[in-house]
Formats: C-alpha cells, structure tokens, sequence
C-alpha cells in the first residue's frame, strides 16, 4: 500500500506501544498548510483486535420522548431556531439549535425526530469544537458505539470512523472496482446482530462543492411495494455479510479487528418507537433471500435495489456547510456519499470528518420475525 506513509510508535493508555499506521500524508496536512483538525486525521491501528459483539439490552430513547417534542422545538430556549422539511417524505434541516446544548428530554424527542424523519441535518454547529470525550458522551447516549471492523479511525479513538479520502489514502477508492458511478446505497453494517440505529456525520472541512450525501427512506420505500409483494416480503429473511467487506480489506493489506458476520435479518424491519414498517435490505450488504431458490432471490433483491437507488421521490441529497452534522437512522434509511470530486486538484477542498456510530435493537419484523444467525 504505497500511499501509507509512515508507521509511528506512540504510548497507548497503558503505556503499551501502539502500532499505528497513517492514512494521510502529514506533509500535505501539517507542513503545506495548517489544519485545525489534523489530530481527527485517520491512523489505522493494526493490532488492537476486538472479539464478536455482544448481545446487549436495548430501549430506543425515542420511547420516552413527548410526541409532540415541545422541549426540542421550543423558541424559549431557542430563540433563533429555524425547522425546515426538506423533503414531504425525508430529511428535516435545523438551524439555531446546538446540539451540543441539549438536554436528556431534547435528546429523546431528537431520537424520535431522527426516526420519524429519517435524517436531520443541524447546522452551524459547534460539535466539531467540543472535543472527542463530549462527541463520543453524546453518541453513548443514543446507544453503545460502534468499532468498526476495518475502517480508519481517529488516533487513539477506534469508535470514531473516518471519513477522508484524499489523494495521499486513494487506495480506498479501488474497492469501488470498475462501476460507472460511485454511489452504493447502504445502512451502515447492516451484517452486525443489532445494528445501528442513529450515525451522528460530522465533516470537518468541506469542500466549496460536491461530496454531498443522499438519503434514502425505506419506510416510504416499502409503503410503495403492492400489498401482495409486501405480503410476500413480511415473513422473509434476508442475509447481511460482513465478509465481503473483510475481505476487501484484508487485500488492501489492512487489518480486520474484529472477524466478520453474517445475519439473517427479517426483510421487513418495525421501529421500536414509531411502529412504522421499513425495508431492511440494501445494496451495500444484503446479499441473499433465505429459504428462495438463487434466481429468485437474486431477482427480488435486484428488485428492491433498484427500488431504492432510484426513488429520488423518497430520497434527499444535502449539501453540507461549514458546522453541518447529520444524524440518521439506519433502521429506516439508505444513505450515499456522492463522490463527484476530484481528490487529486487540491483547488476542490479537503472533504474530512469522523462517523459516530450507534448500536440499537436486534431487528423485528411483522409477527414476531427475529433476526438469527448460526453461532
Ligand atoms: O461521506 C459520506 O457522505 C457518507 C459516508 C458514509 O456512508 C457514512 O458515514 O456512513
Ligand atoms: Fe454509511
């Protein structure tokens, strides 16, 4: 891997040598020019392994929220707050609120906002500035976070995914392979036994234009399916693979944290606190149907994936700005970063931040369908 420059001995908590590899060029980001986030750059840490994840209780914050969030939509406490609906079926864009100023009520009605809507972009915000401690508090509150099995990170902090690609790390570009188009519509690893739930996206630098990210609502995604498909789909299980992904990683000469899954997870998915139905398959990670014969399967799926990835009436792109965070539900959405950019003119801007992650419940489907796996 030519473009990792450089590989550092640096003291771990416990004082324990810690390998880790850089995924950027310090030259291009501390020596041509000064970046205030460069500790957020991303390292690979190539030997802190991580064993299967652990089953856990969980209880949606959205459960408890005031339905009608008096508490987050309040000009008392914000006087500046500004509420647009992006689109009639998803994403909501908040300006004037901080996100890092709410309390545990805002949080929970935030929670069930984030559900209803799919994705609520804040901006201007200070979340950037308050420090990794307070942005992983924040992310723990909406559940455990995420380890990512593979990706880079920010030193020192595996739970903090990053996001860069660059012209000093675009190595990460080939598993993108020979495809016409960059986009690939997924739920964040959707193969773990209680995937995620909200993903807090924080960009740090944002280029003047392109790399926005789409959204995709696959509550809305479902409700268009006839009733005999939905029928059809309801009591159906789908496999999610991790491996692929491993894999892929594993050829680039990375290290693999923790050894990948898969799960068979119901096809349709109902929130826990909305009670809302939501196709849970998605071209990033679904690769079969359980109990169909290969041609059926791969005819439903690509069905479905066409479905999602050309539904742009069930679908919001956004711009991101200075102080943008998104937070989603990977429970009810599809999401793409739409890389239009080319990393290698140094004009178009440095696109750099860091994915908070949260883990929620072990999906359910209609009846009862639980998600299962072999041990
Ligand atoms: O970079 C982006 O726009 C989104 C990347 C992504 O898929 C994620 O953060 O989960
Ligand atoms: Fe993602």
């Amino acid at each position: 891997m030519a473009t990792i420059t450089q590989t550092e001995n640096t003291p771990a908590a416990e004082s324990v040598p810690l390998k880790l590899t850089l995924a950027y060029k310090e030259e291009i980001h501390e020596e041509v020019f000064y970046y205030k986030y460069s500790a957020y750059l991303p390292v690979y840490d190539n030997q802190t392994s991580f064993p299967p994840l652990k089953p856990f209780d969980f209880s949606d914050r959205g459960l408890v929220a005031n339905k009608e969030k008096p508490n987050l939509f309040s000009n008392e406490t914000a006087p500046e707050l500004k509420v647009t609906t992006l689109t009639p079926v998803i994403g909501t864009e908040i300006r004037g609120l901080q996100l890092s100023q709410l309390n545990d009520r805002r949080k929970d009605e935030l929670a069930l906002l984030i559900a209803q809507r799919g994705v609520v972009v804040f901006r201007g915000q200070d979340f950037k500035d308050i420090g990794v401690e307070k942005q992983k508090e924040f992310g723990r509150y909406f559940g455990p976070l995420h380890i990512h099995p593979v990706g880079a990170h920010v030193k020192h902090n595996l739970e903090l995914h990053n996001i860069y690609l660059g012209p000093d790390n675009e190595y990460r570009n080939r598993r993108r392979g020979n495809r016409l188009t960059t986009t690939g519509y997924h739920s964040d690893v959707s193969y773990e036994r209680q995937p995620p739930g909200i993903t807090i996206l924080t960009l740090l630098s944002v280029p003047p234009t392109g790399g926005d990210t789409a959204w995709e609502s696959q509550t809305a995604a479902y409700a268009r399916l006839s009733p005999p498909i939905q029928a059809l789909l309801d009591g159906l299980r789908a496999e999610h693979s991790g491996f692929p992904q491993a894999e892929g990683a594993r050829r680039d000469g990375l290290f693999v944290r923790r050894e990948p899954v898969k799960t068979e997870h119901p096809i349709v998915r109902i929130h826990p606190a909305t009670g809302q139905k939501a196709l849970f398959v998605n071209p990033g990670f679904t690769k079969r149907i359980i109990g169909l014969r290969d041609e059926e399967s791969e005819a439903l799926l690509k069905l479905l994936f066409q479905h999602i990835t050309f539904g742009q009436d069930f679908q919001v792109r956004v711009k991101w700005e200075e102080g943008t965070v998104a937070l989603w539900d990977n429970r009810v959405t599809s999401h793409t970063a739409i890389s239009d950019y080319n990393v290698h003119e140094p004009q178009e801007g440095l696109r750099h931040g860091f994915r908070i992650t949260t883990l929620a419940d072990r999906p359910r489907g209609v009846g009862g369908l639980e998600s299962r796996w072999d041990e």
